[in-house]
């Protein structure tokens, strides 16, 4: 026993790795997937319908563990002694972490005053070596390509192909957790590596869902065909302008017979909050944005038909900033005192 083995010891036929590939792993992926009839009510589908893959489960609180296992392992085999990425944040808590295990440097390329919180402090507790760029994600992203040119350096970013092959994994989960495919497939959509990473996912395992990716309003280039140029939302993990994978998603979109829309921030608010107050799944607001792609469907009538399943990729607590927008009600009270419910 070598404690809980992770997703390439459970899917190693289907990655590109041999016996003398090391394995870092923190035990990453089989997260729940959880059925939410409210959802599905909400998007006028029936009881069972709906379902969310949670990937805030994950070791780091994010789906970007399941490739980071792959990309650092793959690192260490080829001798790298460090790594670097750019990030809206996810991308940085996995790499630090996965680094620190791997006893390698972790440079980190982040949008100055846009990286969540929780994200943040994940960086810094796992000793990564933080560059604030001052600019987008998109600019971070072409100084940490540049800075990947040192050598024993290893970029690991989603344009890495083992960041996407071990992402595609979720895939082969849900079908296994499902009984079989879904019929609509949702997802977040920012730099589009998981996107396309799933349809690869399906792709491998004979399936094809509908692939329904989802933009914030203010940063939505694949809906609008250009790169944006000041990407704007408070869903700050997809605030990025020129998706890496841009490709990778269209071919997803039009192979599979879906769409790529997009979502307003209080759409997206709307969405976070009906998943965490009546479904008690709290994912970050970027997550939520696939949710509120089928609700946006489902208020035009349009929410597809069949097994649809929403892919909620990061948790909620990483983001703490936001949930200041809700005022509760507190009650404040001696130590001993009664109180009437
Ligand atoms: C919670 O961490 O790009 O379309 O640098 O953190 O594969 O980019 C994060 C992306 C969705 C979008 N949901 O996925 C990063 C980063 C969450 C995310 C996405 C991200 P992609």
């Amino acid at each position: 026993m070598s404690g809980t083995p992770g997703l390439i010891a459970r899917w190693r036929d289907r990655l590109p790795v041999t016996a003398r590939t090391p394995l870092i792993t923190l035990g990453e992926g089989n997260t729940p997937l959880v059925r939410v009839d409210r959802v599905a009510k909400a998007a006028g589908l029936p009881p069972g319908s709906v379902f969310v893959k949670v990937e805030g489960a994950n070791p780091t609180g994010s789906f970007k563990d399941r490739g980071m296992t792959l990309a650092i392992s793959k690192a260490v085999e080829s001798g790298a002694t460090g790594v670097l990425c750019a990030s809206t944040g996810n991308t940085s808590a996995s790499a630090a972490a996965y680094a620190a295990r791997a006893g390698l440097r972790c440079v980190v390329f982040l949008p100055a005053g846009k990286v969540a919180a929780g994200k943040l402090s994940q960086a810094v507790m796992h000793g990564a070596e933080i560059v604030e760029v001052a600019g987008n994600f998109d600019e971070a992203l072409v100084m940490a390509g540049e800075a990947a040119k040192t050598k024993g350096f290893a970029l690991v970013n989603s344009s890495n192909p083992f960041r996407l092959q071990g992402q595609k994994t979720a895939a082969f989960e849900i079908i296994e957790q499902l009984g079989r495919a879904p019929d609509n497939h949702f997802i977040p959509v920012g730099n589009a590596g998981n996107i396309t990473a799933y349809w690869m996912g399906y792709k491998e395992s004979g399936a094809k869902p509908r692939m329904f990716g989802w933009q914030a309003a203010g940063a939505a280039p694949l809906v609008s065909g250009k790169a944006v140029k000041n990407p704007s939302t408070l869903a700050t993990a997809i605030r990025i302008g020129c998706p890496v994978s841009w490709n990778g998603a269209i071919a997803a979109r039009d192979e599979s017979g879906g769409a790529i829309g997009k979502v307003t921030d209080a759409e997206i608010l709307a969405a976070y909050r009906l998943l965490s107050s009546t479904e008690g799944v709290f994912c970050e607001p970027s997550s939520a944005a696939s949710v509120a792609g089928l609700l946006k469907l489902g208020r035009a009538r349009k929410a597809p038909a069949g097994l649809t399943v929403c892919v909620l990729t990061g948790n909620g607590l990483k983001d703490p900033g936001i949930t200041a927008r809700w005022k509760p009600k507190i009650r404040r009270v001696k130590a001993g005192g009664a109180i009437k419910l």
